[in-house]
């Protein structure tokens, strides 16, 4: 059983938010009750990588958190030696993680790493997620780390890439947001809730828009981008090297 997100529902002094052993708790309840569409992205992604996997090749699950995508990736791979590598930054996620991935059977072999994905290396993949990590990524960090993602890319290899993402203006952002909300409250989230949810990320995760991410990765030279998923400000892409 998963342990019901309330981290936000009493008064406090909102510090900024961090993802230690209080969010990995209730971390399955607060994705699930905060992100439109997630499980649908999360199984798609699993589809897309079963797809573009290549034989011998490393697929890696960047900012696995508790390694969702790690599971739906490894449920659909058919193809020969292929490798899992998920990545995260926080010790709690991590540990969390290994424990949750042996609690399935599987012959791909999954590699845990706790370490900054704009440090370590990226080779020989066919497929690299990034679900909902970009956003965490300092801003001006963020091409550097796509650039080693695409150098890392074998031919036809593909990046999926979802990411809240900032409306072109700010009229139509105050749609989408106004949009989330709404989905947030009918979740079960109180205004109190929200709004301190809202203080604490906003240092920490600072949203792109959809047309700055399809520019960005037409530069670096991903030769096909396609969002295949929205709802609200949330939004799923493949990008095919
Ligand atoms: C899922 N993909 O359930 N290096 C490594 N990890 C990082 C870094 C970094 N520099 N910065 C942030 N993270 C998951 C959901 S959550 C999204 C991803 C969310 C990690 C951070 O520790 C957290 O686990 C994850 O990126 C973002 O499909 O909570 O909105």
């Amino acid at each position: 059983m998963t342990q019901k997100d309330t981290i936000y529902a009493s008064q406090q002094q909102v510090k900024d938010f961090s993802f230690d052993e209080t969010v990995v708790e209730v971390f399955p309840d607060m994705i699930q009750r905060s992100v439109p569409g997630y499980t649908t992205m999360v199984s798609t992604m699993g589809k897309l990588a079963g797809q573009y996997a290549q034989n011998n090749s490393n697929l890696y699950d960047l900012g696995c958190s508790l390694g969702a995508v790690t599971l739906s990736m490894r449920r659909n791979i058919e193809k020969q030696n292929c490798q899992i590598i998920a990545i995260d930054n926080s010790q709690a996620m991590i540990e969390r993680c290994k424990l949750h991935l042996q609690g399935f059977r599987s012959d791909v072999p999954v590699d845990v790493q706790l370490a900054d994905i704009t440090e370590v290396n990226i080779e020989n993949a066919s497929v690299v997620a990034l679900n909902f990590t970009l956003q965490f990524i300092a801003q001006p960090m963020r091409r550097a780390l796509l650039e080693k993602i695409y150098a890392g890319l074998k031919p036809g290899g593909i990046l999926l890439l979802s990411e809240k993402i900032k409306g072109e203006n700010d009229t139509v952002d105050d749609v989408l947001i106004d949009l989330h909300h709404d989905f947030k409250r009918a979740n079960g989230y109180s205004e109190l809730e929200i709004s301190q949810k809202r203080s604490a990320i906003e240092n920490v995760m600072r949203p792109d828009t959809l047309s700055e991410h399809q520019q960005r990765l037409t530069d670096i030279g991903f030769t096909h981008t396609q969002v295949w998923y929205q709802c609200f400000n949330f939004c799923s892409m493949i990008a095919i090297k």
